[in-house]
């Protein structure tokens, strides 16, 4: 490994660090399972179900992708632990946990709208070490490995430089639940005077890689699943862009603020004083 390296073998690449091999197979895997689910959808949508809601729908596509990813990923890394968004959860030994998207915006997918990602995160205990998200419907490839920056097709990219919030194109994403849709609309509704306009694609994943790329500003969206964000934070992040939860602090599970930094604090103090329940007292 990166300490038994002679100066010849990494002349010629023989021997990469482990951040290499995880992120060329995470990016192998997603480009592999992104081809999958475009050729299959060709055919139609023959089996799907619900789960949180009736809108929650998975497809036997989701399920493929899944399939393949991690067989892919037992066979190169069989003690690394794996989590999926339909159902994989396996323990592991080796310290490295991978976080599965199958297909990220499965919405745009029954529909057959593009901007539908797979996405796939290795995690070592200290957090996301490298992140891949693979949008068929663009052929792009966005990468990161922690630390040496994001890439689009093997290219760096940038998060943006706007300053003002009143600029900002912002994205964002509404829950399944109509409880959860209510409470994000109304805090929808007070923000759009005050930015530039707003921007539903709906993927997480591919909203945060568009903050990365600097073709969105902000992107906030609340009960997540970690598998939705995990790869796409890494490459914002990566990227430059600041990241957090909605009042700054670090990231839980459900929600996500990624924005560039010169917006991020002022997207935390929007979020707080657009809370759904919020009161800023009679003046
Ligand atoms: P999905 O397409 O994989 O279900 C849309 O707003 C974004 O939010 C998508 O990335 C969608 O992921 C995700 N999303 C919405 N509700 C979710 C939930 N209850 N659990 C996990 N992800 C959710
Ligand atoms: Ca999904």
């Amino acid at each position: 490994m990166e300490g038994s390296r002679t100066p010849r073998e990494e002349q010629v690449g023989i021997v990469t660090d482990l951040a290499t091999q995880l992120g060329e197979l995470a990016a192998r895997l997603a480009v592999a399972a992104g081809k999958l689910v475009v050729e299959g959808r060709k055919n139609g949508i023959t089996s799907s179900s619900t789960k949180s809601s009736d809108t929650d729908v998975v497809t036997e596509f989701d399920r493929a992708s899944e399939r393949m990813i991690v067989e892919g990923l037992r066979a190169e890394r069989p003690d690394d632990a794996l989590v999926g968004e339909e159902g994989t959860d396996s323990a592991g030994a080796s310290g490295v946990r991978w976080l599965i998207d199958p297909i990220d915006g499965t919405t745009n997918f029954l529909y057959d709208l593009p901007g539908y990602a797979v996405s796939i995160a290795a995690l070592v205990d200290d957090g996301p070490l490298v992140g891949a998200v693979y949008v068929p419907s663009s052929g792009e490839l966005f990468t990161a490995i922690r630390g040496r920056g994001a890439l689009l097709d093997g290219v760096p990219i940038h998060c943006g430089t706007t300053a003002k919030l009143e600029h900002a194109l912002v994205a964002t994403g509404f829950s399944y639940l109509v409880d959860r849709r209510r409470d994000q609309g109304q805090r929808f509704a007070e923000l759009i005077p005050k930015i530039r306009d707003i921007r539903r694609f709906g993927a997480a994943s591919t909203d945060l890689c568009h903050v990365a790329a600097g073709r969105l500003d902000v992107y906030y969206e609340q009960w997540l699943g970690p598998w939705d964000w995990a790869a796409g934070e890494l490459i914002a992040r990566e990227a430059g862009c600041r990241t957090g939860r909605f009042d700054g602090g670090p990231l839980d599970r459900t929600e996500v603020l990624a924005a560039n930094p010169a917006l991020f604090e002022q997207m935390v103090e929007l979020l707080a004083v657009t809370e759904p329940g919020h009161n800023p007292g009679i003046m």
